[in-house]
């Protein structure tokens, strides 16, 4: 007999009420209206610019996050420049970067927060390098003063993958940020990805990327692309956005559990983002709930076990590193820490609906594997 009968996974999306969906469908059949700008993802726009204390004239929504980063990067015209990465990251971060002709360069991460050191990100700089992308992974704040002093000493940009950091309040940092709103993240609109901008000029430019650069019914100026958000995807955002308190909440208190249960041991990281420094309004979402062991086999081994015995399917984010990847094996054996770090983590289930007595018998599991 395993622990649990049901699989118990990494991650399982928050669903809204089903009646108020069903009533925000019945508004959309009447409306006949189903993407290109229609009016519940312009309603959308005004919720989420509330929420997070960001101009609707600094946002921009699109239908998934990895196509608002690409349209980020060429906006702000990353197009044949190096730009200064973190490997310890989803594939999505480099491959935006080396779909719009930009070249990542990867430099090494801090061994707290596991985002991208400013100090490694200097040394990496090239005469070439025209931005910085780092990663607020797992919700771990970037230390944003140090890369507001290399935006400012150099002139590159500094452009924010914030997949993992929505209801963080990191919402309006450096010269964008990219939000992931798909159903793995504590927040989705089934997919969907948002950008927050500093200059507003990027509203307009952005909102011809992703509706092919046509103007009108005869003009094209660029090669864009369709990347719209449509309207059931804005209507699932609305409904979620209702729920953020109680799923910020949930989240809170399963962090909690696994801290308490891996407290005092000397064999086992557990990084408490509450304790990182972070800039004034800095909150945690608890997006993820990584833990690192002593080394590569306890992890396999405790990856194996959970799955095995008690049904327990934790992931191995992030890992492979992407300088593992073919397309990016050119960074190899540059960046240890994130190396290290890939090889040791094991992300554990939360999400909004795992009870705190699985989350603690998951963890008791895990002490006794130890
Ligand atoms: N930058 C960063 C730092 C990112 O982490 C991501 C995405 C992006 C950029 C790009 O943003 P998007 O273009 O995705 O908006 C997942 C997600 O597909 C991906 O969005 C995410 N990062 C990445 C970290 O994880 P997989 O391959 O691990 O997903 P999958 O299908 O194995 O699902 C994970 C778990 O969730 C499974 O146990 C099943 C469960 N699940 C999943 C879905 C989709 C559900 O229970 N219900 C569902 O609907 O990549």
């Amino acid at each position: 007999m395993k622990r649990f009968e049901e699989p118990v996974l990494v991650t399982r999306p928050y669903l809204p009420d089903l009646d108020a969906f069903k009533a925000g469908c019945e508004e959309i059949w009447g409306n006949r209206w189903l993407t290109n700008n229609g009016p519940v993802l312009r309603r959308f726009q005004g919720a989420l610019a509330g929420y997070m204390g960001v101009p609707e004239s600094n946002l921009s929504l699109f239908v998934n996050g990895t196509l608002a980063l690409e349209l980020g990067f060429y906006a702000a015209g990353l197009s044949g420049a190096d730009v200064v990465t973190t490997p310890f990251t989803f594939v999505a971060t480099s491959h935006a970067l080396r779909r719009v002709g930009a070249n990542p360069v990867f430099a090494d991460v801090d061994p707290e927060t596991l985002c991208l050191s400013p100090e490694a990100a200097e040394r990496a700089m090239t005469p070439r390098t025209k931005a910085i992308v780092p990663v607020h992974v797992y919700g771990h704040p970037c230390d944003v003063d140090g890369f507001a002093r290399l935006g400012e000493k150099y002139g590159v940009k500094i452009i924010y993958d914030a997949a993992h950091a929505f209801g963080t309040g990191l919402h309006a940092f450096g010269d964008m940020s990219m939000f992931s709103f798909h159903p793995t993240k504590l927040f989705h609109s089934c997919e969907g990805g948002l950008l927050t901008f500093r200059d507003t000029a990027f509203e307009g430019r952005l909102a011809e990327l992703r509706n092919f650069a046509i103007k009108g019914e005869l003009s094209c100026v660029d090669v864009g692309t369709n990347a719209k958000m449509n309207e059931l995807q804005a209507l699932m955002g609305l409904e979620c956005l209702k729920a953020m308190d109680s799923i910020l909440a949930s989240r809170a208190e399963i962090h909690a559990v696994y801290r308490e249960a891996f407290a005092g041991r000397s064999d086992v990281v557990f990084p408490d983002p509450a304790a990182f420094p972070a800039p004034r309004g800095f909150s945690p979402n608890y997006a993820y709930c990584p833990v690192l062991f002593r080394d590569f086999e306890t992890r396999e081994r405790i990856c194996t076990a959970l799955r095995e015995r008690c049904n327990v399917f934790a992931r191995r984010y992030f890992y492979p590193l992407l300088t593992d990847f073919a397309p990016y094996s050119y960074g190899r054996g540059t960046c240890p820490v994130a190396e290290d770090a890939a090889r040791r983590v094991l992300t554990l289930p939360t999400y909004f609906g795992l009870s705190v007595d699985d989350a603690r018998a998951i963890a008791g599991d895990i002490l006794e594997m130890l």
